[in-house]
């Protein structure tokens, strides 16, 4: 099994990469951030209350998205690997995730941070906003979004780092160019294991 966690700011092309990771190394996807959204369209109680954090560009609280994840896990115990979009967010998120894996006697062999500038995140959901009409994707809530990266997420980093696992790939220029570049990241670590 090859477990990828694909980490950034809210708009490094976490999703966009993901899926196409997904496709071409037939990984089982999971992204917390979608799995939330659906549940909003659904408006269940867990969407309901998810969407008073989203729309004001916080976190999900830690016991909700584990609770996700430990659901994903028992509707796909198997696979070839695992490829985690948005999640962890936390260090409690990264700590749990790691037990669950070592449950299964499995771990993350990578991390794929894709490091974007602050100019480029927020032009790419302003963007995204008008085109998709994202409640999130406002000015307001983006720039919260960003402050939460920063205290809350980005500190996972070193959680990764200290493992041996972050691998930073550039994630400015086109959508292309970017998966070139995790593409070499994957092939090398790969024939390795
Ligand atoms: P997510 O769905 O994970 O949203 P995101 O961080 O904004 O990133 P996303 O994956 O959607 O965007 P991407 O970078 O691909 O989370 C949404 C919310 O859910 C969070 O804010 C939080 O409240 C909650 N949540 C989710 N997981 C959680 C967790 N684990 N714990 C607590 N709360 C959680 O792309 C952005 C845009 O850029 C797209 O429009 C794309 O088309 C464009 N783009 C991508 N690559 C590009 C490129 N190279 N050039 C130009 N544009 C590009």
């Amino acid at each position: 099994m090859f477990n990828i966690i694909i980490f950034g700011a809210p708009g490094s092309g976490k999703g966009t990469q993901g899926q196409i990771l997904t496709d071409r190394y037939q990984l089982t996807h999971i992204s917390t951030g979608e799995v939330l959204r659906e549940k909003i369209r659904k408006q269940t109680p867990l969407g309901k209350l998810a969407d008073e954090y989203i729309s004001k560009g916080q976190l999900v609280p830690d016991n909700v998205v584990i609770d996700i994840l430990t659901k994903f896990f028992a509707d796909n115990p198997t696979s070839n690997g695992y490829i985690f979009d948005g999640f962890p967010r936390t260090l409690r998120q990264g700590e749990a995730m790691d037990e669950m894996l070592a449950e299964k006697n499995e771990s993350i062999n990578v991390v794929l941070w894709l490091d974007v500038d602050d100019d480029e995140l927020v032009e790419r959901l302003v963007n995204r906003g008008k085109e998709m009409g994202r409640n999130d994707d406002n000015l307001e809530t983006i720039k919260s979004r960003l402050k939460v990266y920063y205290q809350k997420t980005a500190p996972l980093k070193k959680f990764y780092s200290k493992q041996g696992k972050l691998v930073k790939i550039n994630g400015m220029g086109t959508v292309e160019e970017i998966f070139s570049r995790i593409e070499k990241v994957i092939d090398s670590l790969s024939t390795k294991i």
